[in-house]
């Protein structure tokens, strides 16, 4: 298509919807994780947009130039290489899509595929050329750290309290490994199934201290088997996330329509869209 292209031979215009529905083919798979790519693929998108920086305007999806060093290699995206990767064959058949705009159209498909609420999603992101322009390290959370640390780093990208609760409940989905962060286990039953079950486990399970030799973290004393960081303990902790976790495990629907906007939010920090450009809606496959 290049050499369409360099004959001037018009190129027949991208269909998003059909980059959607690739996307939306490749997410199960029974021999990786809990049977499907989809949460690694939300872990990408939100990776490659919340290095966004608002005081200096930099960072964000924009470039995707988490596929160059130093910010491949940074501690917080180990394992994003599977996300990356399983992308390749669909850049391949959609070549006129940008890897940015890519990264952030799969994030979607997979809150979406895996019963999500609709989140409305806009193209326009260009690709960068080296790592020039990555962002430097320690602009994603560390799940370690407390309240302070995430208000930190959220008010940086320009999120309220409300805004932070709505994007952790993402954690409903996927899960820990100790090859890549060191945590170990998934948050809910059901990490293939985007819900609100992240703030029902929070609220409604006894949280005790692990006993292992891996980093600290809890898990639930029933049955061990769920697990939170530090990090997510401090959103039962902190009064403020607490009320609202609270009302997002009382309100499904809420927490739907909340993360919808936080989430089309995040993907579009710092990306200088073409004025007059919309959002637009991808159907879901079984819709
Ligand atoms: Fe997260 N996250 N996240 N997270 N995240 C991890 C996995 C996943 C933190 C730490 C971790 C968000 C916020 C936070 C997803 C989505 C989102 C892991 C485990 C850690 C650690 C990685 C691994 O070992 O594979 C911390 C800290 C925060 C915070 O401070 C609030 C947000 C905002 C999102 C989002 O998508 C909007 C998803 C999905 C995963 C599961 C990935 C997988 O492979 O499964």
């Amino acid at each position: 298509s290049d050499l369409q292209k360099a004959a001037g031979v018009p190129q027949k215009p991208l269909d998003y919807q059909e980059v959607y529905n690739a996307v939306a083919g490749l997410l199960d798979n029974d021999n990786y994780d809990d049977g499907s790519y989809g949460p690694v693929l939300v872990r990408l998108a939100w990776h490659a947009s919340g290095t966004y920086d608002k005081h200096s305007n930099t960072g964000g999806s924009n470039g995707a130039t988490m596929r160059f060093e130093p910010e491949a290699s940074h501690g917080a995206n180990a394992g994003l290489a599977v996300a990356r990767n399983i992308l390749e064959p669909i850049k391949k058949k959609f070549p006129q899509i940008s890897y940015a705009d890519l990264w952030t159209l799969a994030g979607v498909a997979a809150v979406q595929e895996m019963g999500g609420p609709i989140v409305p999603w806009r193209p326009g992101r260009t690709d960068a050329t080296s790592g020039a322009a990555c962002p430097p390290e320690g602009r994603l959370p560390d799940a370690s750290q407390g309240q302070k640390h995430s208000r930190e780093i959220f008010y940086k990208m320009g999120f309220n309290d409300q805004e932070i609760v709505a994007l952790v409940g993402a954690h409903a989905l996927g899960r820990c490994h100790t090859d890549r962060s060191g945590y170990d286990g998934p948050w809910t039953r059901a990490p293939t199934t985007f819900s609100n079950d992240y703030f029902t486990r929070l609220l409604e399970e006894k949280w005790v201290e692990k006993k292992w030799d891996g980093p600290k973290q809890f898990a639930d004393k029933a049955t061990g088997d769920l697990m939170m960081t530090p990090n997510d303990m401090s959103f039962y902790n902190d009064r403020t996330f607490y009320l609202q976790a609270y009302k997002y495990a009382k309100d499904g629907d809420l927490f739907f329509k909340d993360f919808s906007a936080a989430f089309a939010k995040l993907l579009e920090l710092g990306v200088p869209f073409p004025e007059g450009s919309k959002p637009i809606v991808l159907k879901p496959t079984n819709a």
